[in-house]
């Protein structure tokens, strides 16, 4: 007990003697970007045995620079992949490590879950990045209107077709050299529900602690998205309400977003990286738009939609395999 008392009283000391430690951003040069030049400022630092002890390096904020800071800003590194475009231009490209869930209407969906959200195990067996984004008119831009600067608007990208979407890939994979993708509706539900991040993941329908959002980070729709009664009826700016588990921005509202699959109502077996049917009349949409009630911007509400049309409120999300 008189020792539990001691260790107490130095844990105590230790934080008086501490009172800036805290935990520092991934962000070392505050330029905007976690990358290979935040890398390079905190790998010497820390070779740099004689330096000055400086709160920004400390990224745990255990008042030591050292390999634990430099191991979390890969992982860092590793989660976002920032992908130069054209004039500033980037795509954020956030990962999804594999993993096993329930695909479709779990309990926390309630009254609201329709019958073609037939719930049913998925197993993604492959990592996977989706976009931190909508692709936005901006981005459209860079990639498709080389004769001019982008244009400045971050609002969703809207009225295109699901092949007009297709045309936008492969235009922006021949200046990348990457191998940019639409997300399947199995990836795009994942990442909906925050992947192994997610509330949900350890689902478990008999304890209501274990379930996962209602809509794609919180059960206040509000918070998350950008749906008919709080939208005025417009598209938004992307990223002006709060992110999911993984740091995904209006995966439900503001604008549906085009899937790979074709459209096809599910049945209760299990499946791995399910792709959808061989044909069908409609692709895949996700997530409601800035015009549907909330009861579309849950995370398993599921449309088609015919692949030559299009509409102001549906865009699109890019997605690549993690390699
Ligand atoms: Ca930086
Ligand atoms: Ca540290
Ligand atoms: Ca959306």
């Amino acid at each position: 007990m008189k020792k539990l008392l001691i260790e107490c009283l130095l844990l105590l000391a230790v934080l008086i003697a501490c009172p800036c430690a805290g935990a520092a951003g991934f962000d070392i040069n505050t330029d905007g970007n976690v990358d290979s030049l935040d890398y390079r400022l905190l790998s010497e630092r820390i070779l740099d045995k004689n330096a000055a002890y400086e709160a920004r390096f400390d990224i745990d904020g255990n008042g030591t620079v050292d390999a634990v800071d430099l191991n979390r800003l890969i992982r860092e590194m590793n989660r976002v992949l920032v992908v130069p475009v054209r004039d500033g231009v980037v795509i954020r490209m956030i990962m999804v490590e594999s993993g096993t869930f329930i695909l479709g209407a779990t309990k926390e969906q309630g009254a609201d879950a329709t019958t073609d959200e037939v719930a049913h195990n998925v197993t993604l067996t492959k990592d996977y990045r989706i976009a931190e984004t909508v692709v936005t008119e901006q981005l459209w831009s860079a990639v498709m209107d080389t004769t001019a600067a982008p244009v400045a608007s971050l609002k969703p990208k809207v009225r295109i077709t699901w092949h007009d979407c297709k045309a936008f890939v492969t235009e922006l994979n021949k200046r990348t050299g990457l191998t940019f993708r639409l997300p399947t509706e199995a990836e795009w539900e994942f990442a909906a529900r925050g992947g192994r991040l997610g509330r949900g993941y350890h689902y478990n329908p008999k304890d209501t602690a274990s379930w996962g959002y209602k809509y794609a980070g919180s059960d206040n729709v509000d918070e998350v998205a950008w749906h008919r009664w709080n939208s005025d009826l417009e598209a938004h700016t992307v990223a002006l309400k709060k992110p999911n588990e993984l740091g995904l921005y209006d995966m439900n509202g503001n604008v549906y977003e085009w899937c790979e699959d074709w459209f096809a109502l599910f049945t209760t077996a299990a499946a791995t990286n399910p792709k959808g049917p061989a044909t069908g009349v409609g692709r895949v949409i996700r997530g409601g738009s800035y015009t549907t009630e909330q009861n579309y911007c849950r995370v398993t509400s599921r449309s088609g939609y015919q692949p030559g049309s299009c509409v102001s409120t549906l865009g699109f999300r890019l997605a690549m395999d993690a390699k």
